[in-house]
């Protein structure tokens, strides 16, 4: 027997454990790990560098059309060749539903425009903005049996907000379903009042996009969605943290033994609101939501990716370009309120991270490879296929130069955007060469598939969207008094 390929000598690291050993593949699965493995039809020497799982960016919007009609400026080829380059092999991004499409139709939409583009493995997301009747009893419970196990929700944005009595039926579905419900947690009317009251009294520029968004419209919807998830027994995930104030409601939920998840991005943890006031509409390329906030937040959130709070370290990469197709599609010098929101970041994700929270003594490359690839697969249904490197799984691996240094700058990155906001920041570690399912997909920065070879991954129910069987006292009270099935 003939391995195909044989990784050799790498230093292996898991979320669990660190060995120096080979890695045999055949048909794009691990089939042998070990010491001195028989030769391979192909050998790929690691030389002693790390070899960990493929990245797994599981927030990213590519190719979707915003809820105010605006198309990113990533389709699935520059937004999978771009990730690629930056270590990652499986990306899940949003299927996004605006109100009064059907889901399945949006679904036919985002498959089409991924098959034939896609270098790297991918799966969807939905985004649920109009939870009719159809969507809730027909559509969703097939969609998540077929494989589409998680969806966002969002309590801001006019056209895509759900009420609180919305978001009741959804969790209560997704508990039902075994599905994962994920929140993006902002108080639609706290930032909507204070937006009336910015433009009014002028201040218009983007750096009041952070003063529209305070911490508090973060934390309190945090609190909420926790509080409505609590009611109904359905575990949740919070997307893109960005303050302490946020962190606190999810830690005080998880102290109380709730399934309470958490997602981080790089920009809170690199970028604060001072990067949103440059001249001449710049602050654009660093508005997103909610917003980066200062140096205190990012040291909470540093830590609150050490110590377990977070699970999850995604990009949410959401591009647009600084021209009239993304940030001032609204004009040349558009309110802050007019500016799409979003930061491009799937390519520097794994290395900033790698750079500035291993190399800094602020990480363990066990946690490193958990928050960029294990615990997504495990919290999203594709573990073991993905985010392990074990026997059986898909040959999704990145071996790492840990001493290569790159002072970022836009043109030697992969994506179409055209700028990136960490620019002129140096860092150290890259990918050397990156596999998914045993394929060569990047080799010392030269991409080696072809367009369309990624493949779509349906995903199974995660077992951290079980329920634990704790409802609030007054459904077991209403239980009690003979209304087993309120919902
Ligand atoms: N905020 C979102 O909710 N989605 C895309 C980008 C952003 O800034
Ligand atoms: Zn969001
Ligand atoms: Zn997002």
């Amino acid at each position: 027997m003939k391995f195909d390929l044989v990784i050799r000598d790498g230093n292996v690291v898991t979320a669990t454990e660190e060995v120096f050993c080979d890695i045999g593949i055949e048909g794009g699965t691990i089939t042998a790990i070990g010491k001195k493995l028989p030769s391979g039809e192909r050998e790929i020497d690691a030389n002693g560098d790390y070899v960990f799982p493929g990245g797994i960016d599981a927030h990213t919007h590519i190719e979707q059309i915003s809820s105010t009609g605006l198309m990113c400026a990533d389709d699935f080829y520059t937004g999978t060749v771009s990730a690629a380059h930056g270590g990652t092999t499986t990306i899940l991004s949003f299927a996004a539903q605006h109100k009064g499409d059907s889901l399945r139709a949006v679904l036919v939409d985002y498959h089409t425009r991924a098959k034939t583009k896609a270098v790297i493995d991918y799966g969807f997301h939905l985004i649920i903005s109009d939870p009719t009747e159809t969507v809730m009893k027909d559509e969703l419970p097939e969609l998540i049996r077929n494989g589409y196990t998680s969806f966002k929700v969002y309590m801001t944005y006019d056209a895509l907000k759900l009420d609180d009595y919305q978001m009741l039926d959804v969790f209560a579905l997704a508990r039902k379903e075994g599905a994962l419900t994920m929140i993006h947690a902002e108080n639609h009317d706290l930032i909507r009042w204070l937006t009336d009251r910015l433009l009014a009294a002028g201040a218009v520029a983007p750096k009041f996009h952070a003063v529209s968004h305070p911490r508090l419209a973060e934390s309190e919807a945090t609190s909420r969605a926790i509080s409505l998830a609590e009611l109904v027994d359905a575990p949740c995930l919070i997307v893109h943290v960005s303050s302490e104030e946020g962190m606190e409601a999810i830690r005080r939920a998880q102290r109380r033994g709730l399934k309470v998840f958490a997602e981080t991005c790089p920009q809170y943890l690199f970028l604060t609101a001072d990067d949103l006031d440059q001249p001449d509409m710049q602050g654009a390329m660093c508005c997103c939501s909610p917003p980066p906030r200062d140096e205190a937040s990012q040291e909470a959130i540093w830590r609150g990716l050490s110590d377990g709070t977070f699970q999850v370290l995604s990009s949410d990469h959401a591009p647009y370009r600084f021209d009239e197709t993304g940030k001032l599609a609204q004009g040349e010098d558009p309110p802050f309120n007019k500016i799409a929101n979003g930061v491009p970041g799937l390519e520097v994700r794994m290395p900033l991270l790698f750079s500035e929270g291993v190399l800094k003594g602020r990480l363990d490359l066990h946690r490193f490879v958990e928050l960029t690839s294990t615990r997504p697969a495990q919290l999203y249904g594709m573990f073991p296929r993905k985010g392990s490197i074990s026997v059986g799984a898909d040959a999704d691996l990145v071996i790492w130069d840990a001493h290569k240094t790159v002072t970022l700058g836009w043109e030697h990155l992969h994506d179409n955007v055209g700028y990136t906001p960490y620019a002129g920041r140096t860092i150290q570690g890259w990918p050397r060469t990156v596999l998914s399912r045993g394929r060569v997909v990047v080799d010392a920065g030269e991409l080696l598939v072809e367009k369309g070879s990624g493949e779509f991954i349906p995903r199974e129910k995660p077992s951290a969207a079980d329920p634990l069987g704790r409802e609030a006292a007054e459904v077991s009270l209403a239980r009690r008094f003979g209304l087993e099935d309120l919902w």
